[in-house]
Order: C-alpha cells, then structure tokens, then sequence
C-alpha cells in the first residue's frame, strides 16, 4: 500500500475586490483543517488568488497585470508557504504567472512536504478567444492574456508517487492525460473555473456542464489507471457563477469524494497509488497493447477533416 492522505480544497467565489491576502487567510483555513485530517498533499483549484479575471476585458492588456504573480512564493502567499512548512503538507495551487521576461501564463505548482517547488505546469489547452465576443453573453479571454504552455505535460515523483498536473480545459483532452500516462502517472492534479452557464448556449444547463467535467476526469482516471484530484473555484463572482463539481477519482474512473457545494469545502481521501497498479499491467499496459502505427494524426493533424462528400 503506498497511501497519500490527499485533500481537494475547493474554493468559493473570489470577487474582484478581495484582496490576496484575505483569499490566502481562507487557503490557511483549507490547509489548517486538511492537516487535521491526516492530509500530505493539498490541491487548490485554478488561479485561485484572484477572481477568474478573463472575464474581463481589458483594451490594454498591460492593464490585466494585476493579476499576474511576478514570483511564487511572494509576500501574499509567503504565509500559505510557511504554514504548509510547518505542518509537512505538500500544496499545489493554481496563479497567473508573469514570468521575468515578460511571459504570461495559467500556471499551476506543486510543492514538496517542505514547500519546497519541485514542479511546475504551464496550461496547454487556453479556451476562449482573443478579442471581444459580442456575441457571448459572457467573456473567456485566456487566449488575449495567456500564451500556451510550453512546459508539456512533465511528471515528478514526489511522496513515493508519478505525479502530473494540468489545468481545467485540458482536462476535456484525452491527449492531457495519455501524454502523463506514457510517463506513468498515478496521480494527476487540476483546477478549474468553469462557468456555469455556456456562453455559446445557454440552454445547456448546469447539470451537463456538471456531466461534462466528470465524464472526461473519470475517463482519463480509468484509461491511464491514474488517480485525478480535480477541484474547482466555484460560486459567484461579482455576478458570474462558476460551477462546483469538485471530485477526486479513483484508477477505476469511480468518483470516490464529490463536492456538495459551491463553497471553500475540503474533500479528503485516502488515495492508494498501489490501485494504479491493476490497471496497468492489464487492459492499460500500454506497452503490450498500444498500436501507435495507428496513432500519427493524432500529432499530424490538429483540426478534423473529413472525406469529401
Ligand atoms: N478555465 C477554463 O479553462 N474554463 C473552461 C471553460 C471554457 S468556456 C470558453 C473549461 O473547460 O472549463
């Protein structure tokens, strides 16, 4: 058995006016009661020190600079750091990164028991669009105020496990989790901040969103025999919802702790990476079964095309 006591801290709503240090007292309070729990690892979800700012426009994008991090850990999130020290309890959290060459990206990390950074994730997959959408009854501007990751989708063995990360969109790809499983991840790590409405179709209706996030976390669980701890920002921000749904699945795609609400919740369990293991060496042994002959469009095409009719 090589258990990892993991917590999945869903945060609720971060309005545009709070401030890092009042979310990071709310991340502490997360922290506090996952290291009461027995908890080594900590996830939190996608840029998770600030409200989901690609909602806004900004003309300028210079101007959505305040809501990048130009260093991690910085004097807001030195507290979350020092406690997480103290307890022994790895943390991975989600911030947009300004790099000091001027980059911008959806980052997430991950820290060692002794919070110590030993690995970091670039969002590969930005949804959304780069100009305003009039047409939208909302906005998603991830393609104006980030570039794609340029990271991959890199693993680390940290507390006896393979551990990757990625973050909310990329969960819908199956490549996200394939290209982690052929390193053999047990373990993957993602946030998100999912609408609850479809900008696009209004009439989709919370409860498939819900469906969607679900379906493609317990698919990429059980084709890749991996654990996958997914954890959302939820709740309204300054009149925006976003959806719950965080979940931790099980190397069998089976949910085995869901979120109730659409607030700070912590969701803990006891996750045995051993239980990666059945699947692997069975239908999921990628060495005996993958035919990869069949597979080069996947990485020589991007787009469909379909015969003419
Ligand atoms: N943050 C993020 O990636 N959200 C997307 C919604 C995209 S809608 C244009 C998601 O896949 O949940």
């Amino acid at each position: 058995m090589r258990e990892i006591v993991i917590g999945a801290a869903q945060m609720g709503p971060i309005q545009k006016a709070d401030s890092r240090e009042a979310v990071v007292a709310r991340m502490l309070a997360l922290l506090e009661d996952a290291a009461r729990a027995g908890c080594t690892l900590v996830v939190y979800p996608e840029l998770c020190l600030t409200t989901f700012f690609p909602r806004w426009y900004h003309e300028d994008r210079a101007e959505a600079d305040i809501w990048f991090e130009a260093s991690m850990p910085n004097a807001p999130t030195q507290p979350l750091f020092d406690r997480a020290r103290t307890l022994g309890v790895a943390i991975s959290l989600g911030y947009a990164e300004l790099t000091p060459e001027g980059q911008h990206f959806n980052t997430q990390i991950l820290t060692d028991r002794a919070a110590r950074i030993v690995g970091k994730y670039r969002k590969v997959h930005l949804p959304g669009h780069v100009e305003y959408d009039t047409e939208r009854t909302h906005q998603h501007l991830e393609k104006r105020y980030f570039e794609p990751g340029d990271l991959g989708f890199p693993v680390w063995r940290s507390q006896g496990a393979v551990m990757g990360m990625c973050i909310c969109n990329d969960r819908r790809w199956p490549e996200t989790y394939r290209v982690m499983g052929l390193q053999g991840v047990e373990l993957v790590m993602l946030g998100y901040n999912t609408p609850s409405v479809n900008s696009q179709h209004g009439d989709e209706g919370l409860a498939k969103r819900l469906y969607h996030s679900e379906l493609t976390m317990c698919a990429g669980a059980y084709q890749n025999a991996t654990w996958v701890v997914g954890v959302a920002k939820a709740g309204d921000e300054d009149g925006h919802p976003l959806m719950g749904g965080s979940v931790i699945v099980d190397p069998d795609g089976m949910v085995v702790a869901r979120a109730t609400s659409e607030g700070d919740e912590l969701l803990v369990h006891a996750c045995d990476m051993d239980l990666c293991n059945f699947g692997k060496t069975t239908i999921f042994d990628f060495a005996r079964h993958r035919r990869i002959e069949h597979y080069g469009l996947i990485t020589e095409r991007t787009g469909a095309v379909a015969p003419a009719p």
